[in-house]
């Protein structure tokens, strides 16, 4: 079948089955293009709340058509690939984040998004990375247990005075983007705003203009009048920034972050 006859293909089902099609950033072009919405988990997952269709496509990691779910607990979701797996979310689960829970009791426990949902049920609450430094900082406790991103969680740090003990997880993508290849680009392109992802380890944040979130990216690069921007995220990103600014130049790292 050609990809014509499969994008007709899709299409036509979707009308049959009354179902609507959510991609995530990440995704790659194709996917993209055929999705009915693009957005960042949480996005999605309230996008979800305001349709009318009974049935939703979502297309992103298993622990995104999860929290879709769990906000949407009436719709069906069904993930394309129940093999989409995010690597760090697989880095934690209940046991070891009830051994860390005993380890330190009476601290509460933020879990970025990017986790199960049993994890996220023995957690106090879920933040995403464009609400954790907020989640944090008005939580009650002065003591947290942030899980499972060490990256994201020295970014939450660097912006709060809370006492917060990081867990070892980390996203396996993020941490191949290195220095050498943000000092060649920014040789190349001395006017480019360098934005990266708060997942990415401090030295590469610390080397950026900007740490954004995919749906912070999104607002900020349209907002900007400047031109050229280099894009330190997963790679699906560049065509969904490329897509919403025809006019700008966005430039992606290197082809590691797939
Ligand atoms: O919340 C999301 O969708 C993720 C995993 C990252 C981001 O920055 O949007």
């Amino acid at each position: 079948m050609s990809d014509l006859e499969l994008i007709e293909k899709i299409k036509k089902l979707k009308k049959e089955k009354n179902a609507i099609i959510l991609a995530h950033n990440y995704q790659i072009d194709e996917i993209q293009d055929i999705a009915d919405y693009t957005g960042d988990s949480l996005e999605l997952a309230k996008k979800a709340n305001n349709i009318k269709e009974d049935l939703i496509v979502f297309c992103g990691v298993y622990f995104m058509a999860e929290t879709a779910k769990i906000l949407n607990p009436k719709k069906t979701v069904l993930i394309p690939d129940d093999e989409a797996g995010c690597p760090m979310a697989d880095m934690i689960d209940s046991n070891k984040l009830i051994s860390l829970k005993d380890k330190y009791p009476g601290y509460k426990v933020v879990c970025y998004v990017n986790s199960t949902a049993e994890v996220k049920a023995y957690s106090d609450i879920t933040c995403t990375s464009a609400n954790a430094i907020d989640i944090v900082n008005n939580l009650e406790s002065n003591n947290i247990i942030f899980i499972p991103d060490k990256h994201l969680g020295s970014y939450v740090k660097e912006h709060s005075n809370k006492n917060i003990i990081l867990y070892n997880g980390f996203c396996p993508t993020h941490v191949r983007i290195k220095i050498e290849h943000l000092e060649e680009l920014r040789e190349k392109y001395p006017d480019a705003i360098l934005i990266t992802h708060p997942e990415c380890p401090k030295e590469i944040r610390d080397f950026s203009d900007k740490v954004l979130s995919t749906g912070q990216m999104v607002k900020f690069v349209k907002e900007s009048n400047k031109k050229d921007f280099i894009i330190g995220t997963e790679i699906g990103m560049v065509y969904r920034l490329q897509t919403d600014n025809p006019n700008k130049n966005i430039l992606k790292i290197n082809d590691v972050a797939t």
